[in-house]
């Protein structure tokens, strides 16, 4: 019995943790699980237009195979539909007193003839053919651009950016916001074609000062 419990409590605090945001980690940031377990996965207008899901090998058209390991996260959504903004995003602990680097691997493929960034990310009424990366409050909407709500801006596509992209290492450095609860934000919003994105990697690393 004593063996029992002593599981339990630990399967108990490993779900503690699992629930949790992590100090400084994105577990399953590479998506080697083969789901967007530990992510929150949002769908405007619908989940029938398409959402973040986890792809391998050459499975989602436009993107490369995934560049660490198996797996990678994709927004793909179906031509057919004219309209779509998918968010993925998650919240972290930047322990305070260290410093942090957010880094990830970024891939793209636009059908449209541009991209457009409208300060929105609803997929309407404005023109909108963006990839967004921002670092929010925590507790900010999920869709805002508020520069109250974004503490750091980390990416977004140019009106004039190249239409397709391999996998690219893009890097944040996070340390600013040491001592603070943020969420990390991944947007590809698309009404003007389809737009595919392809995201791995997803890592913060830490070290004391
Ligand atoms: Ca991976």
């Amino acid at each position: 019995m004593r063996r029992t419990g002593a599981v339990l409590l630990a399967l108990a605090a490993a779900l503690a943790l699992a629930g949790g945001a992590q100090a400084g980690k994105v577990r399953n940031g590479g998506f080697e699980r083969g789901d967007l377990r530990g992510w929150q996965v949002r769908a405007l207008p619908d989940a029938e237009c398409g959402s973040w899901t986890v792809y391998g090998g050459d499975a989602v058209p436009g993107l490369p195979s995934p560049p660490r390991g198996d797996r990678a996260a994709a927004a793909s959504p179906p031509a057919e539909c004219l309209s779509g903004a998918h968010i993925l995003s998650r919240v972290v602990k930047l322990k305070k007193g260290s410093k942090h680097k957010l880094s990830f691997r970024l891939a793209y493929d636009n059908d449209y003839e541009f991209f457009l960034t409208p300060g929105s990310l609803e997929p309407e009424p404005a023109g909108s053919q963006q990839i967004r990366v921002d670092v929010l409050r925590a507790g900010a909407p999920l869709l805002s651009v508020n520069p109250n709500h974004i503490l750091k801006r980390v990416y977004v596509t140019r009106h004039d950016a190249p239409l397709r992209r391999g996998y690219r290492r893009v890097t944040a450095n996070l340390s600013k916001l040491a001592g603070k609860r943020v969420r990390l934000r991944f947007a590809a919003v698309a009404n003007r074609g389809p737009l595919a994105v392809g995201l791995d990697a997803v890592r913060i690393a830490s070290r004391k000062r």
